[in-house]
């Protein structure tokens, strides 16, 4: 009795020192990895072809993370903007990077810091994913953006306040 089971016991204990072996591997070098949450792609409307994409990016290393450019295989173009007010007009500067300090948390959202996704040639449908890589000085990050309604609520009575609109100037 003892001697058929003892195999499939040392089966399983060798499949769980396996399992945490690996995952103790994989939390070994992806340990410094930056953190993104909140990430989100506004729909926009038929005819359009831009809108804006935010997310947060939690820089959890020991070294300033630098993002030097975003890129998707299915938008032609994503650049980096600030929404300012300027003389009164609201605006957006590009930025041709944005740098996070060691153990810095930045935020891009409504009103702020986003990502200008523009030349669009088909619609994002509400609901679908897009996918999008952020170049950075610690290798590229690979990023799920879900695509959401424009002006849905976030509890800070903020939405739309500096929103990028399709007839925005850039
Ligand atoms: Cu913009």
């Amino acid at each position: 009795m003892l001697n058929l089971a003892t195999p499939s016991i040392f089966m399983k204990l060798l499949q769980s020192l396996a399992l945490i072996y690996s995952l103790g591997l994989s939390q070994l070098v992806f340990a410094d990895l930056p953190m993104i949450s909140d990430m989100k792609v506004m729909a926009h409307p038929p005819g359009s072809t831009v809108t804006a994409g935010f997310l947060t990016i939690n820089n959890i290393s020991t070294e300033p993370l630098v993002i030097t450019g975003v890129s998707s295989d299915t938008v032609t173009r994503i650049e980096m903007h600030e929404s300012v007010i300027k003389d009164d007009v609201a605006t957006m500067d590009k930025h041709d990077e944005l740098s996070i300090a060691a153990g810095e948390k930045m935020e891009l959202k409504h009103g702020g810091l986003h990502l200008m996704l523009m030349d669009l040639e088909s619609p994002l449908m509400l609901g679908s994913t897009l996918a999008i890589t952020l170049h950075t000085n610690q290798g590229d990050i690979e990023v799920k953006m879900p695509v959401v309604k424009p002006g849905m609520k976030h509890g800070h009575g903020e939405e739309n306040v500096g929103t990028p609109e399709p007839s925005m100037k850039h």
